[in-house]
């Protein structure tokens, strides 16, 4: 019997709206992963264009809970990181990695903090330098494109893109010292989007595009991340990997686009979870 695959998921819960923990959870497992949740605040909702959230900040609780973990010889076959509030979390964070990180786990930043060429608002405007080195220690990363200019201290341009743009982002990235990279958001015409994954070791570069569906929908980053972690946490190549996530993802946004709802809450991933199970496990 194969030993059941562990996952650290560290981020927000964001109890409405379908981001973070309350999709990184249900992902993981139907990959068939244990996933443990280190939750670094609660809010009522995320704040991606809902207003009058309620936000409790569980910084102080994060290393504590890593003291705990510790003291019960837990470890874990990645970390899986998200949004992140404050340059305080950002440098707990790293502390966790210092502590569970090892040779042979893997460790997954998703930098999330901007999109559409622009930072959100909660974020003050240096907050970049710290994902950035946040991402140094990380074995992948997963930022948009919005994210990589801003830190490589780039100016953001607008798609469509060439193949010579993104791949040039991909390799100055690599420069960060991460070995994977899987860049969001990349379209060279209309009609389609995908991501673009760089393997530092090998050199390889390769795209996984799906239909691209008119609307900006909120969690769709979370639902990507999570999905890619799964694929790779269960032996997937990073090509495979991306793959699994672009389809997992863009379904879940077809079918939210289908039912007409709300684009600040979150795409309907749950409805594609046994279809990725099978694809995943
Ligand atoms: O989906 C990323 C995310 C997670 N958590 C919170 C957010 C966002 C994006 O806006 O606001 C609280």
């Amino acid at each position: 019997m194969l030993r059941q695959k562990r996952v650290a998921a560290i981020h927000d819960i964001s109890c409405f709206g379908r981001c973070s923990l309350t999709v990184a959870i249900p992902i993981i497992s139907a990959a068939g992963i244990e996933c443990s949740a280190v939750p670094t605040a609660v809010l009522s909702t995320h704040t991606g264009g809902l207003t009058g959230f309620t936000y409790r900040d569980l910084t102080e609780d994060i290393l504590p809970i890593a003291d705990h973990w510790q003291s019960l010889g837990l470890e874990f076959d990645a970390i899986y990181t998200g949004f992140l509030g404050s340059f305080e979390q950002i440098d707990i964070v790293a502390e966790f990695f210092r502590r569970f990180g090892n040779e042979k786990n893997l460790i997954l930043v998703d930098p999330v903090m901007a999109d559409n060429g622009a930072l959100y608002k909660i974020f003050p405007a240096d907050f970049p330098k710290g994902m950035r080195k946040l991402c140094e220690k990380a074995d992948v990363i997963v930022p948009n494109i919005t994210e990589a200019a801003l830190m490589l201290e780039e100016d953001f341009k607008e798609g469509p893109y060439t193949k010579e743009y993104i791949e040039g982002l991909l390799k100055r990235l690599a420069k960060l010292g991460c070995k994977q990279i899987v860049l969001t958001g990349v379209y060279f015409d209309e009609s389609e989007l995908g991501a673009a994954s760089f393997d530092r070791a090998t050199g390889e570069i390769h795209y996984a595009a799906a239909e691209r569906i008119e609307g900006y929908y909120h969690g769709t980053g979370d639902v990507f991340g999570s999905a890619l972690l799964s694929a790779l946490v269960n032996g997937r190549s990073l090509t495979r990997a991306a793959e699994i996530a672009v389809g997992f993802t863009v379904g879940s946004i077809r079918r939210t686009k289908n039912a007409g709802t709300d684009i600040r809450f979150g795409v309907n991933f749950e409805e594609g979870l046994l279809k990725f199970a099978g694809e995943v496990k």
